[in-house]
């Protein structure tokens, strides 16, 4: 082939790919955003109603982002031609490529989770999260280190002048300068995302709690329930995985002063405890998992608690209930159930989380538990059941969630 023409040919070839690259990195940049916001608890109460519209952009931008590469790949044998005495630049392509592939597939299964177990959606939001942590801040080095800005940073006072081909070995001065340049960046990116990526890892460690005494769990109560035999030590064997804390408000701190708990609306016999009278009622034990509607879900946890149904039975239903809804004390956070399914045997308002009073984060003193649904009906720091003949629209599915909450078991 004329050699004019070959080079021609690539040069086009190239153009088209350094498009092609600069329209990924738009996409690639607004979908690390996107996934931050999501990933992020704060956003939860600020933007509430936003929320799922943020998923459906992200979801629908990872789908875009496959679309170039599509048109890519038939075309990748031909740039790896190219490539063919750059090592580095072909190792990149394939770390990069694997993140993407990575990315794609588990967002995937991670979009259509309801439709499988639980577990699935477990192992798919791991592989999105590791390669979120390690291919997020390599985009972001890759990006810094070719951008024209960080080029002239390398080269400043360091070129003898414009006709001088740059020697680049290591006694040149520009050489060291650019490895300089280049490890601080990677040190400072790496430095950046640390805490998110540590806390990622602990999350993945056996809980440090075990044994010692019940503590308080950051709210002010006094007596402290005694735990069950078999809540402590845990007979589920202590829960495998991490909550991630939610709230939609400031936290509330609950104390023997603001403790309420009470039944009422269409009840014959309405009932309120306040925290002395609450932990006097007779508790039971279960193991159940625990499931975010977002994909993370936490197995084996010990609850103790008052199974929902001795509550309701207690307060006896009136014959024109329907409906339970159910109140947090952060005065926000609502949700419901029907009858039939707050009868399930293993709703409960729980008290102890593997022997322990339920931390003030993760909803104690009281939360509900509804192991057979997404947790957004488990309301935390239940104050308050108030049994109706209507249906209520709850705080998540007033914002987009779906109303049907089950958990499709294996
Ligand atoms: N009061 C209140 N209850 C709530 C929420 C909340 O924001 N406020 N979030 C719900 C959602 S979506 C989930 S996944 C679980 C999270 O429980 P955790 O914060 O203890 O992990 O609580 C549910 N109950
Ligand atoms: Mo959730």
């Amino acid at each position: 082939m004329n050699v004019k023409l070959f080079f021609q040919r690539n040069l086009n070839f190239g153009k088209r790919l350094a498009r092609l690259h600069h329209s990924n990195a738009i996409l690639f940049f607004v979908l690390t955003l996107t996934g931050f916001i999501l990933f992020s608890t704060s956003f939860r109460s600020l933007f509430p109603a936003v929320r799922v519209m943020v998923r459906d952009v992200h979801i629908w931008i990872g789908f875009i982002l496959c679309l170039p590469l599509l048109y890519y790949l038939p075309k990748m044998a031909k740039h790896l031609s190219t490539l063919k005495k750059r090592k580095q630049n072909r190792y990149n392509l394939y770390l990069v490529l694997t993140i993407l592939l990575l990315l794609i597939v588990s967002g995937v299964f991670l979009t259509i989770h309801r439709q499988f177990p639980p577990q699935v959606s477990t192992a798919a939001l791991f592989i999105h999260d590791f390669a979120t942590w390690f291919g997020v801040p390599y985009v972001l080095y890759h990006s810094v280190t070719r951008s024209m800005w960080f080029k002239k940073l390398e080269k400043k006072q360091t070129v003898p002048s414009k006709q001088d081909p740059i020697e680049i070995d290591e006694r040149n001065p520009l050489y060291t300068r650019r490895s300089f340049l280049r490890m601080t960046s990677a040190a400072l990116i790496f430095l950046a995302f640390l805490p998110v990526i540590s806390r990622w890892f602990k999350s993945f460690m056996p809980a440090a709690s075990g044994g010692g005494p019940a503590l308080n769990g950051g709210n002010d109560l006094k007596p402290l329930p005694s735990p069950n035999a078999s809540s402590s030590p845990p007979v589920g064997g202590g829960r495998k995985g991490e909550f991630r804390y939610y709230t939609v408000t400031e936290i509330p701190k609950i104390t023997n002063e603001n403790f309420r708990f009470t039944v009422d609306g269409l009840v014959k016999t309405k009932q309120s405890y306040n925290w002395e009278e609450f932990v006097k009622m007779h508790r039971d034990v279960q193991v159940s998992d625990f499931h975010c509607v977002t994909g993370w879900s936490v197995y084996d946890v010990t609850w103790e608690g008052i199974p929902l149904k001795k509550i309701l039975e207690q307060a006896e239903l009136k014959e024109s209930a329907k409906y339970v809804k159910f109140y947090s004390a952060d005065g926000v956070y609502t949700d419901t159930l029907t009858i039939k399914q707050a009868m399930m045997e293993d709703a409960m308002v729980a008290v102890l989380i593997d022997g322990k009073l339920i931390d003030q984060k993760n909803g104690g003193p009281v939360r509900l538990i509804v192991p057979k649904m997404y947790a957004y009906k488990s309301v935390k720091w239940l104050s308050r059941i108030e049994v109706i003949s209507h249906s209520h629209t709850g705080y998540w599915e007033e914002r987009g969630y779906s109303k049907d909450a089950w958990v499709k078991s294996i």
